[in-house]
């Protein structure tokens, strides 16, 4: 029970299959007490059941990254609703669909800074305003993908909102250190999720990272949860601007290497 007595903000919960909720659940399973917020009146109800199907209850904020009021407002009413939080999960990430296939070069201005302020910008926003409703010890965790430190195929603009986000996370977890928050990132390797859904060739991309990774296996969101949940509790209370891999080795398995010897067999 390594949250007992910590209560945390989640974002990004959208259905059964979120990051966010294989998250929320090892929290829960820490003793941790959660609220969630959801980006529009649409996905509030689906949030809603699945919290209620854990035979849980939690309270719930609307909130889209993209409106520094709507932000603001999140923040003010968790004060006033729940109390000083210890902890906050980031795990969202938006990019047009268009972008999201063929070559990065085609990327748009504007598809460009939707990518950018939706994946990156908003962690910085969110862990802003949520500095002065965190106690001391807090922390913050979010979430990226290899895209941002490699070229994956068809990732384009999602992979440079995915390095932004990254370096953010050492700025931001400099600049709260002085305030004790720590700030670190769960690079999870592909999961089939919601944000998976309509991606080209994602089963192909399943049987890459099952085939190249170090486990020889991909991992689901409850290894991703459990990682989380160790990021933000106590037990990690020396690790800040750190990214952590959580996709079964993947990232330390050369790819020549890889190639190599599955050509041999
Ligand atoms: P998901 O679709 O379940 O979650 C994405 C969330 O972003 C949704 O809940 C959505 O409501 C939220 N969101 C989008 N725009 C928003 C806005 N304007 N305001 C507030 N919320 C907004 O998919 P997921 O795979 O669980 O993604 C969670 C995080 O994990 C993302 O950062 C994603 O890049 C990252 N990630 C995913 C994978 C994967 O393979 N699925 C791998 C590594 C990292
Ligand atoms: O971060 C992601 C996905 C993020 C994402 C997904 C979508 C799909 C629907 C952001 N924006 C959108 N916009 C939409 O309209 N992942 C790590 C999963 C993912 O996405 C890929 C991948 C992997 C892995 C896209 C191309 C190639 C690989």
């Amino acid at each position: 029970m390594i949250l007992k007595g910590k209560k945390g903000l989640i974002t990004g919960v959208a259905n059964q299959r979120s990051i966010a909720w294989g998250i929320a659940k090892s929290c829960w399973q820490q003793g941790a007490e959660l609220c969630f917020s959801y980006p529009s009146e649409r996905l509030k109800g689906s949030v809603e059941s699945l919290i209620q199907g854990e035979g849980k209850s939690a309270p719930l904020f609307e909130c889209d990254v993209t409106k520094d009021e709507s932000i603001a407002d999140l923040f003010a009413r968790i004060e006033k609703e729940v109390g000083k939080i210890d902890f906050l999960v980031h795990a969202i990430a938006f990019a047009k669909r268009e972008d999201l296939d063929g070559e990065f070069q085609d990327t748009s201005r504007d598809g460009f800074a939707t990518a950018l302020d939706i994946s990156a910008y908003s962690l910085t926003a969110l862990s802003h305003h949520a500095v002065a409703a965190m106690n001391p010890g807090g922390a913050i965790v979010s979430l990226s993908y290899i895209g941002g430190e490699k070229v994956i195929p068809h990732y384009n603009v999602m992979g440079v909102a995915k390095a932004a986000l990254e370096c953010s996370a050492r700025y931001l977890a400099h600049d709260l250190g002085k305030q004790g928050i720590r700030v670190n990132i769960v690079s999870a390797g592909p999961i089939r999720t919601l944000a998976a859904k309509g991606i080209g060739d994602f089963n192909k991309m399943l049987s890459i990272s099952e085939n190249r990774s170090a486990l020889h296996r991909n991992v689901d969101t409850a290894e991703v949860g459990d990682t989380a949940a160790f990021l933000v509790s106590d037990m990690a209370r020396g690790i800040t601007g750190e990214l952590v891999h959580v996709d079964a080795g993947y990232h330390c398995v050369s790819f020549s290497f890889a190639e190599e010897q599955a050509k041999a067999g």
